[in-house]
């Protein structure tokens, strides 16, 4: 079957975005056209040796079930699968619409809410092997005692491991305490803890939350969508405010908080000569450490033995997010490109911990060299080479992955070695904390400011920046690869629009130019004065998906120091290309936090009139905020500026 670029997506007509073509002095962005070109490439490498890809799967799927589409098919007894139509309006047990759509709405959270947290856990269970001669250490002890500190916990004269276990236990119970909240919601401002108070919605033991929902749509159990939707904004919480939030945090106690590093993205980085391994997941406890053994004298004159230069790493999806933040490990790509780093023919190894892996690479690496290597009970998969990697052995494990890629280097098929030369520079590494630091960089007069964000605040009131938006999310084949991601992201930067983002997002932006701090020249003049004075790039890449806890922080600071409600603040979500369960958890917290998100792909629910009514409007009235769909990514940007520009009008600036 043959496939032109471009050609799987409906939102053909967003090309437009990439007319214009931009010239300045020894940089340009990659466009779309160019990027799909390297891709057609690799699917003429894909039909040679006869191998399935995402984008012939598309079109043998599409069109898609519409009773599953609209979130009307109910399969959660065996009494169905009940279907509702206008002419059988209620299933076997007498569930109407409203009550199938927002079951499985719920549904669709606690996946996504559990597998954020269960990242989350990971790392907390990390965090209990560290030691000062361990695999695993303290890097960032400063954020460990400020954490013990919130939580209460005395920090005094003690040993710093010593905490860090104590700290470890704390945070693992935080997925199972009978009685209480979230410690970390207390980090929210008061006023939002209020409205999850008088809604019902203060997120429990996260274990609890996402069991609640589970028992919920049981048959015969909740069948009333207002109940069902507000434990998925309470689950939501669970996972932004305490599974998410836990993940980074001890991630960055243990890895180190990210600051601002250079890096280079899009599959251009891998390298001919070298033993190419590339991470893929979310868990950084594996990528971390295969970064660290793979830069070890050891492995590089082991490279070297089988004929390779070195050895590079690079990675896909958030594991890569999370090694490009700490260490600028080059983002070979995005979620829809794990295929394209197989097609290159120079892969060794693709290694994946958990989530957003396409069980379709185990088939693809047969048609290559490649070691498709799954290391997680949580994600094993067919014709994978199935290596269990633990914390307690993880330098152990981690080398001989290594080892495997390496001695794989000699199997290359010559003849299928293609790596198109595209890549981008970018820089990285916005956590909260660096954001801050850059503020202060700016702050020669506000200087009682420093360590807050009233720079950005007072920039904002001034109108030099109009607002914020923080993108995040996925790929969807539902949308033409990355166009949403990017063509909103100039449209934001010509309207002095500050661009914060995580996930396949972030990657996207990289892959384009508009990490590199010369992409300033996109912007309006007031946030093209406001990227020289702070020496930033104005896309910010905050880390991966579990990482928009990262902007929670942020957004709540700003309510802080402001005096505004989060509501108020000219900043919205966005996610126009988003596809997981992990999205829908995603969504629901930023939008009980307060904060308006628009979608490019409408979830599961326009089958329930009133289900649709309330995500999209009624949910303002419990937490201010509720969703936008729209699939016309040009109109979607328009209503989005026009929304940034009536919050400064309400707030009189
Ligand atoms: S979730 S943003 S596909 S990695 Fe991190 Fe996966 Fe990318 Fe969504």
């Amino acid at each position: 079957m043959e496939i032109t670029p471009g050609e799987v997506g409906r939102n053909l007509s967003n090309a437009q975005y990439y007319d214009k073509e931009v010239n300045m002095s020894e940089f340009r962005l990659t466009t779309i056209e160019e990027m799909e070109a390297a891709a057609a490439k690799l699917l003429e490498t894909a039909e040679k040796v006869g191998a399935d890809t995402w984008q012939l799967r598309v079109k043998r799927q599409t069109p898609h079930c519409k009773f599953g589409e609209t979130g009307v098919c109910c399969r959660l007894c065996s009494m169905g699968p009940c279907r509702v139509t206008p002419k059988a309006p209620r299933g076997i047990c007498g569930c109407d619409a409203a009550g199938i759509v927002a079951r499985n709405y719920l549904c669709f959270t606690a996946g996504g809410a559990s597998a954020h947290s269960d990242h989350g856990r990971e790392i907390c269970h990390t965090l209990h092997t560290v030691s000062p001669d361990g695999d695993y250490k303290v890097k960032d002890p400063a954020k460990l005692i400020r954490i013990a500190k919130e939580w209460g916990v005395e920090t005094e004269g003690k040993d710093i491991y010593d905490l860090a276990h104590e700290m470890s236990e704390l945070a693992l119970l935080e997925y199972g305490k009978p009685f209480g909240f979230q410690n970390f919601i207390k980090r929210a401002p008061e006023y939002t803890q209020k409205i999850w108070e008088r809604e019902g919605i203060q997120p429990r033991a996260i274990d609890r939350e996402v069991t609640t929902c589970m028992h919920m749509t049981h048959m015969g159990c909740s069948s009333e969508h207002n109940a069902l939707i507000r434990q998925a904004l309470r689950t939501g919480l669970a996972d932004g405010w305490g599974g998410s939030m836990a993940g980074t945090e001890f991630s960055d106690v243990m890895f180190g908080t990210p600051h601002e590093m250079d890096t280079e993205a899009n599959l251009g980085v891998m390298e001919v000569e070298n033993v190419n391994i590339v991470v893929h997941g979310h868990d950084p406890s594996l990528s971390e450490m295969i970064c660290e053994v793979a830069d070890s004298k050891e492995m590089i004159d082991k490279a070297k033995a089988v004929g390779a230069k070195g050895i590079t790493i690079s990675g896909v999806c958030c594991t890569s997010n999370e090694v490009t933040m700490r260490r600028g490990i080059p983002m070979a790509g995005n979620f829809l490109q794990q295929e394209a780093v197989v097609l290159t023919g120079a892969c060794e190894a693709i290694i994946v911990d958990v989530q957003c892996i396409f069980p379709a690479l185990g088939p693809l690496s047969k048609c290559f060299h490649t070691k498709f290597i799954t290391t997680s009970p949580i994600a094993q998969m067919p014709e994978s080479e199935y290596i269990p990697f633990s914390p307690e052995t993880a330098g152990r494990d981690a080398k001989k992955i290594v080892e495997m890629a390496i001695e794989n280097f000699k199997n290359r098929k010559q003849e299928l070695v293609y790596i198109p030369d595209q890549k981008q520079k970018a820089t990285v590494g916005y956590s909260f904390e660096e954001i801050i630091h850059k503020l202060d960089g700016v702050t020669n007069s506000f200087v009682d400011k420093t360590g807050t964000t009233m720079p950005l605040v007072d920039c904002v009131k001034s109108g030099v920046i109009r607002g914020a938006v923080a993108m995040v999310g996925c790929n969807n084949p539902k949308v033409r690869p990355d166009v949403a991601h990017i063509g909103l992201m100039k449209k934001f930067l010509e309207n002095d629009i500050i661009v914060i983002t995580t996930g396949c997002s972030a990657q996207a932006a990289a892959k384009a130019g508009l990490m590199d701090k010369r992409a300033k020249d996109l912007c309006g003049a007031g946030l093209k004065r406001v990227c020289e004075l702070a020496d930033i790039p104005p896309v910010l890449h905050m880390g991966s998906c579990v990482d928009i806890s990262r902007m929670m922080i942020l957004a709540a600071e700003i309510a802080k120091d402001s005096g505004w409600k989060i509501s108020e603040i000219p900043v919205l979500g966005c996610a126009p290309e988003w596809m997981s369960e992990k999205a829908v958890s995603i969504g629901n917290y930023v939008v009980a936090t307060g904060i308006d998100t628009y979608l490019g792909v409408e979830p599961y629910a326009t089958g329930s009139e009133e289900v649709d009514k309330l995500l999209k409007g009624g949910l303002r009235d419990w937490v201010e905020a509720c969703f936008t769909v729209e699939s016309d990514i040009d109109k979607l940007g328009d209503m989005m500026v026009e929304a940034i520009e009536k919050k400064r009008e309400a707030l009189g600036i």
